[in-house]
């Protein structure tokens, strides 16, 4: 459909990109608020922040429905949110208290959504891809229809487990589209120094599928992309490799330094801001003016600082439950 001068998906209507935007802003309040509670030691364990990513989970997202899947990674709390994941269980989760999606005891990277169709984060780098094939594959034996998104980062696509995923994905055309956010790090390293190829998306070409390049803090550039793979898994052409160049704005973790590169860098993408660029975009189109762009970004807030309430007066699991739901 055509929203003023935007060329769009017929699904992404004016109501759905005031919606995205104020879910790009709960992404970055949730992840905000994650790293004050971290840095005053109210949360334990560790954390992987997608500040500054929040475009890729969101504008892919946007054009699958409830029965599609996705498989996220480490870095996925944008991506649970996108698909219909509940706030107040997240943070409590993170909380390590009895109401959160493990009932505290898993932490932000084992969070999974079976209901709304997310198969979870992962802390394995690499190891979503093949649970993410192996869901299309059902889909397609099974002749479900559905399609799975498989995000993962510039890090994991030097796993052996991307080569194997995207080469069987491939030669069974499996109904899988493969994101790749590249945030230009995997830990400290970065992806220059990783691979000797421009694009990851070039990687395509070895399995015979479609690879695109994207700008990753693009809105409206992920969701013609995406939807156009989606398309193509779903009427039976098998997966793409979209590539989505992206920065992360945090440190790799908790306890991350940024030793390994420069303020000046990180300003030059805080200047390609995903939010920014699409509040502009909406404003010139005229789906919103500033003030109700305003109004979006407060409820989004507010949503956040209730899933904070809900966290902080939930109570934490008790020693009798230590050992329910310990599966190794
Ligand atoms: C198999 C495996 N190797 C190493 C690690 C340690 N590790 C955790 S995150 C990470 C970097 C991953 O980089 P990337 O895939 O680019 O994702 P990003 O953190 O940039 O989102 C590494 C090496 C791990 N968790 N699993």
């Amino acid at each position: 459909m055509k929203v003023k001068n935007l060329e769009l998906p017929k699904m992404i209507t004016e109501e759905k990109l005031k919606d995205l935007y104020k879910e790009m802003w709960m992404i970055r309040y949730f992840d905000e608020k994650v790293d004050q509670f971290f840095a005053k030691g109210m949360i334990h364990g560790t954390t992987h922040l997608c500040v500054g990513q929040e475009a890729s989970a969101a504008g892919s997202i946007a054009v699958i429905g409830r029965k599609d899947k996705i498989v996220s990674t480490h870095r996925g709390h944008g991506h649970c949110i996108s698909k219909e994941g509940d706030v107040n269980k997240m943070m409590a989760e993170l909380f390590g208290r009895e109401t959160g999606y493990c009932k505290g005891k898993g932490g932000s990277m084992h969070i999974a959504d079976l209901e709304k169709g997310n198969l979870g984060a992962n802390g394995i780098v690499g190891g979503g891809l093949p649970l993410a094939v192996g869901a299309a594959l059902t889909s397609k034996m099974k002749k479900e229809n559905y399609v799975v998104l498989c995000f993962f980062g510039d890090g994991a696509s030097n796993e052996g487990s991307f080569h194997e995923s995207v080469n069987l994905a491939a030669i069974w055309d499996l109904p899988v589209v493969f994101i790749c956010e590249n945030n230009q790090y995997g830990m400290s390293g970065p992806v220059k120094e990783m691979t000797r190829i421009e694009n990851i998306a070039d990687r395509a070409g070895a399995y015979g599928i479609p690879g695109k390049v994207v700008d990753g803090n693009d809105m409206i550039e992920i969701i013609n992309t995406v939807n156009e793979a989606v398309e193509n898994a779903r009427a039976g052409s098998g997966p793409t490799l979209i590539e989505m160049k992206t920065y992360r704005w945090k440190g790799h973790s908790k306890s991350d330094a940024k030793k390994y590169r420069t303020r000046e860098e990180e300003q030059e993408w805080r200047a390609k801001d995903g939010i920014k660029r699409f509040k502009e975009t909406l404003i010139n189109a005229e789906v919103f003016t500033e003030e109700e762009a305003k109004q979006l970004q407060d409820e989004a807030y507010q949503a956040i600082e209730e899933a904070v309430k809900f966290a902080e007066n939930s109570p934490e699991p008790s020693m009798d439950s230590l050992l329910e739901d310990v599966y190794a």
